[in-house]
């Protein structure tokens, strides 16, 4: 049933970031091969073999999603809205973060799941009850056992796509809904990753890359179904499904069918589609090489902004080290004074704006090009460019 269609060679844990290059740390450093498959049977794209969610999920878990102005606004947006459909009395979230959804509750509106302990604390600090445990049947059962109510809404960002057995996942949910709950969720999209080329999407904490048919078979199991659909903008195209329990009196939405049929008409219920995907990344890669190594010829001074964790898997897929890239810059202040995982680029704390003596930044963050454009007005003015390779490698000058 799955079928191998992208191999983007021995990658990293992206979140390992390295407190310094010592012997002992480069040698623990953890890779395994990461492949990309396809289901023929429910349509899903996932990595081959994931890693164990124990090594991913620590008390030294460095993303924080209220880092950019574009997701704290998105997510104040998904919270008012949210808020005036479905009016939800008892919610709750499955991957808090550092709580920049949850925040927009009161505190007695909401309970929230985050196995990273490091931020479950970050949360809990702040008053919001937070377990932090991986989701699960069994912490569902808890939970409503100790609260004595099921949930009106279940709400996750960028979450799901994270844990191998969805199984399990969509079995939780529909014992914690009431009977006329709703589940939103919201994850990278399939279609755009086809269509942006944006391969970086593939990495060890996205384990599942979602369509709305992929989604859509593997619910049914559960007496669930997809009521209404929207396609984002966030993180470069991200899809958002609204769930309810079969029998629940919900109105479908006309862009569930409208969605299905352009989803079929786009060829992700098929292998070659795929295929022909993996082949243009091929592609990508050598140009982005040769393009940096044409700067570099050159005399240029390039850097990388944004440590993502997307970034990873394009420096180590396309052999990307300090020869190229003198740094990389971020905002986040427990990813300052480390090492990007597997490359070993070092990663320090931005200016201003962008040192008067870069040539050129990659846009490790590509997703943040409206916000980054902005804050780099300086930069762009000056003569400096940005590099992306999305939807093909190019050159950004204003
Ligand atoms: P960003 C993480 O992936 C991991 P990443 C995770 N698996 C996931 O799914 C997504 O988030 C949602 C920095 N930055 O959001 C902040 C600047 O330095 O694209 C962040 O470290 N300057 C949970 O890492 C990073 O870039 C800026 O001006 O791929 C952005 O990370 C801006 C706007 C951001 O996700």
């Amino acid at each position: 049933m799955k079928k191998k269609f992208l191999s983007l060679n021995k990658q990293p844990i992206t979140n390992s970031y390295l407190n310094n290059l010592s012997k002992k740390n480069v040698k623990k450093e953890y890779f395994y091969n990461l492949f990309v498959s396809f289901n023929t049977k429910n349509f899903l794209i996932s990595i081959t073999k994931p890693v164990d969610p124990k090594r991913q999920y620590t008390n030294q878990y460095a993303h924080r999603a209220s880092e950019s102005q574009t997701m704290r606004v998105a997510f104040n947006k998904i919270y008012s809205k949210l808020k005036k459909r479905f009016k939800p009395k008892k919610s709750l979230e499955i991957g808090s973060n550092d709580g920049v959804f949850l925040k927009n509750f009161k505190k007695n509106e909401i309970i929230a799941v985050e196995p990273c302990s490091n931020l479950a604390q970050l949360t809990k600090k702040i008053g919001y009850k937070t377990y932090a445990e991986f989701w699960s049947k069994k912490l569902a059962q808890k939970i409503i056992r100790k609260y004595n109510s099921k949930f009106d809404l279940i709400f996750s960002a960028n979450t799901i796509s994270h844990i191998p057995n969805l199984d399990e996942v969509f079995k939780a949910i529909s014992y914690s809904l009431n009977e006329d709950g709703t589940l939103v969720f919201e994850d990278p999209y399939i279609g755009s990753v086809i269509k942006m080329n944006s391969y970086d999407q593939f990495y060890d904490e996205h384990v599942h890359v979602f369509s709305f048919i992929a989604i859509q078979k593997i619910i049914k199991k559960y007496n669930l179904k997809i009521f209404d659909v929207e396609l984002l903008s966030t993180h470069g195209g991200s899809i958002r499904f609204y769930i309810c329990k079969e029998n629940a009196n919900k109105k479908i939405s006309k862009r569930v069918t409208n969605l299905k049929k352009r989803e079929y008409k786009q060829g992700l219920n098929n292998l070659k589609t795929y295929k022909k995907f993996a082949s243009r990344v091929k592609k990508s890669k050598t140009d982005l090489i040769n393009l940096l190594k044409n700067l570099k010829r050159k005399g240029k001074k390039i850097i990388s902004y944004g440590a993502t964790y997307k970034s990873a898997t394009i420096f180590n897929y396309c052999n990307v080290n300090n020869n190229l890239i003198d740094y990389v810059t971020d905002t986040t202040k427990n990813k300052q004074g480390k090492f990007t995982p597997g490359k070993h680029l070092p990663i320090i704390a931005p200016g201003k704006s962008i040192n008067s003596d870069v040539d050129y930044a990659f846009l490790g963050a590509w997703n943040f090009l409206k916000e980054i454009k902005k804050k780099e007005k300086k930069f762009l003015k000056t003569g400096g460019k940005f590099i992306t390779h999305v939807p093909k490698v190019r050159i950004i000058s204003k």
